[in-house]
């Protein structure tokens, strides 16, 4: 029987949601708290956090894909090979939860994430009077629009960082594995070496 190799299984992770929910102040935040290194390019961000599940190391890349607009069809194509899809909502927005909603309906019908596990976080929850998770699964209906996948509420605060832990072990908890990582597009490849290196250095 063979050694079991060392090389990491990779999961990627999609982080969406609307301009100013607080994706890339929760990237930061983990980055902070776990060393990892970033990627900042044009139109994105990108994180790789290394960790475990069932006693085999994943490589978590996180993919704040932020731009929208033009954006929104190239990375349709990357909906392939994804994980799971976070979603973040800024809780303490009233007057945008039909805007969220509706853009989280949108990804949802993507092809390529049928059946992929949805991490919605309910962001800001520092802020006085934001809506409750409870408050938001009933808002966005997740009973009827996720009944196809598996879905978890996490409440958070990416600025202070409560509940930012809490919510990659959930996502790490939901992904589900690429059976074959080979399929992989190369320039995720290459993303992901870059990313590994320069978190050494
Ligand atoms: P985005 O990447 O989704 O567009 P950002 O969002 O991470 O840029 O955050 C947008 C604004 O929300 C930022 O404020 C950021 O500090 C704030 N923010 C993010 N997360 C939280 C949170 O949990 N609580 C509070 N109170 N604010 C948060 P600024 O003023 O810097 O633009
Ligand atoms: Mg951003």
């Amino acid at each position: 029987m063979g050694l079991r190799g060392s090389k990491p299984q990779e999961a990627r992770v999609l982080l969406l949601g609307l301009d100013n929910a607080g994706k890339s102040t929760l990237l930061y935040k983990l980055k902070h708290n776990a060393r990892v290194g970033t990627v900042p390019t044009i139109g994105f961000n990108v994180e790789m956090l290394e960790t475990k599940k069932n006693k085999q190391n994943v490589a978590v890349t996180l993919w704040d894909v932020g731009g929208q607009g033009r954006m929104r069809e190239y990375w349709t194509s990357f909906h392939e090979d994804t994980a799971a899809v976070v979603f973040v909502v800024d809780s303490s927005d009233k007057k945008r939860v039909n805007e969220a909603r509706r853009e989280l309906e949108q990804t949802l019908r993507s092809d390529q994430l049928r059946g992929r596990p949805l991490i919605l976080l309910a962001n800001k929850q520092d802020v006085n009077g934001a809506l409750t998770a409870t408050e938001l699964k009933d808002k966005f209906n997740l009973n009827k629009i996720c009944s196809d996948r598996d879905w978890f509420v996490q409440p958070c605060s990416a600025s202070t960082g409560v509940g930012v832990e809490e919510a990659f072990r959930q996502v790490v908890h939901m992904i589900k594995l690429p059976s074959d990582s080979g399929a992989m597009k190369d320039n995720i490849k290459e993303t992901m070496q870059y990313l590994r290196e320069s978190s050494r250095r």
